[in-house]
């Protein structure tokens, strides 16, 4: 990887931070424009109390200088406002004797959450001490380290937006469609939406099905469609397993809790339609000519459709990057579900603390991040540069290259 990151924190502890190495130097950044993304994360019908309580913003601890960032690793906080209510149960020393600790021990694992299964290969009796980091209130920093590598995107004429496709069952766009055909940017039209869906019909339909599960103590899951435009060819390489960008991709957006399930593109329905349907046929552009207005990122040729999603053997195409991620339901759940409680032994309903009914429209903006990540990294790795200048020059020559490459000396090789 040559864009790493980290990211620390409980999601009742003091603070968030993410830690994002391997930025060139020179990248215009703002905390406002970090703070949007964040702002946008917390939206959305079916979040809980707890996005009341919170306002996350980005405090710079290192790595940027004169709203420049100077090469070395960039390290982000974001304070939990909640921290404060939580202070007592969160202590970071033992205290005598140890009863606020013990106050809101969860020893009812949930089935669907890391409860169960952390308590047991971590060897601890209080559920909270997994819970707290497999919230995900963790994709808070994740979206603040996406946001920087959306910023880098952008100075390369990158787009990435989302929309929700499906939520708690109910379709939000039609079975076949043409993702093309979708608004520039995307987020200006689903970003509108409550439930971040394109089709305002639908909308309400939606929330009514949000409202229902929260009235019967359940949740819901759905699926989000993230579109990235402007995306080079040439990113990510077919030659080894790791450095496939499809590959790392899907693993990556895998990472997001809750998310069960990735197609690239067409995905899952390919797999039952013949080849005449699924593969994009090749046409060419005008020879070394840019197909639309500046420098050719798809180096003279186009695609008839983008069935593809904008990857083919691991490596981007230059059509728009188009993934799909699906979300399970909260496993919080207010109507809880058996389980064993762990210090009885015996039969018991899961805990259920305070949670969302449902995070859908909040996931389709980590998932932006996460594309944004993988696609920042894959443009690292193909043009490098310790300043965003030199970085520049190499993406140039590069995209230059491909024009030319057509006209000249290709015939003759
Ligand atoms: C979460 C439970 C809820 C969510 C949280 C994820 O938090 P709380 O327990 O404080 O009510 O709101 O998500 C966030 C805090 C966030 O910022 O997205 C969980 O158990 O995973």
């Amino acid at each position: 990887m040559t864009l790493r990151f980290t990211t620390a924190g409980e999601s009742h502890g003091k603070a968030l931070v993410a830690i994002v190495e391997g930025l060139p130097a020179g990248l215009p950044v703002t905390a406002e424009w970090v703070d949007q993304e964040l702002a946008r994360r917390m939206q959305g019908y079916g979040r809980g109390a707890r996005m009341k309580i919170e306002r996350d913003r980005i405090e710079w601890l290192s790595g940027v200088r004169a709203g420049e960032t100077l090469g070395s690793p960039v390290a982000m906080l974001i304070p939990n406002r909640d921290w404060a209510n939580w202070e007592d149960v969160m202590a970071y020393e033992s205290s005598d004797p140890p009863g606020e600790i013990r106050r809101r021990r969860v020893t009812r694992p949930r089935p669907g959450h890391a409860d169960l299964a952390g308590v047991l290969k971590y060897d601890r009796i209080d559920g909270r001490d997994i819970l707290e980091r497999a919230s995900a209130r963790e994709t808070t920093a994740r979206v603040a380290a996406g946001a920087l590598a959306k910023r880098l995107l952008a100075e390369f004429g990158v787009e990435i937006g989302s929309h929700i496709i499906s939520l708690g069952g109910i379709r939000a766009v039609p079975e076949r469609r043409d993702p093309a055909a979708l608004p520039v940017p995307l987020n200006e039209s689903s970003d509108r939406s409550e439930v971040r869906v394109l089709d305002r019909g639908i909308e309400a339909e939606i929330i009514s099905r949000i409202d229902a599960a929260k009235k019967a103590g359940d949740t819901l899951g759905g699926e989000a469609e993230v579109i990235a435009r402007g995306v080079v060819v040439g990113l990510g390489s077919h030659v080894s397993w790791d450095r496939k960008l499809d590959g790392r991709l899907a693993g990556m957006l895998m990472s997001i809790p809750a998310v069960k399930g990735v197609e690239i593109g067409m995905g899952f329905e390919a797999s039952r339609r013949p080849g005449s349907e699924v593969h994009d046929p090749i046409v060419s552009g005008e020879a070394g000519k840019p197909v639309s207005g500046e420098a050719d990122i798809r180096g003279g040729f186009r695609r008839t459709s983008n069935n593809a999603g904008g990857m083919e053997g691991g490596i981007t195409t230059g059509e728009p990057v188009v993934v799909k991620v699906a979300m399970k339901p909260i496993a919080t759940l207010m109507s809880p579900l058996p389980t064993v409680d762990l210090t009885s032994g015996q039969s018991a309903k899961a805990v259920s603390e305070r949670s969302d009914v449902t995070a859908v429209p909040a996931m389709g903006v980590i998932a932006e991040a996460v594309v944004a990540l993988v696609l920042a990294d894959g443009m690292l790795e193909k043009f490098g540069g310790d300043s965003l200048s030199e970085m520049r020059r190499n993406y140039e020559g590069y995209v230059a290259a491909l024009g030319s490459r057509w006209a000249s000396d290709v015939r003759e090789r």
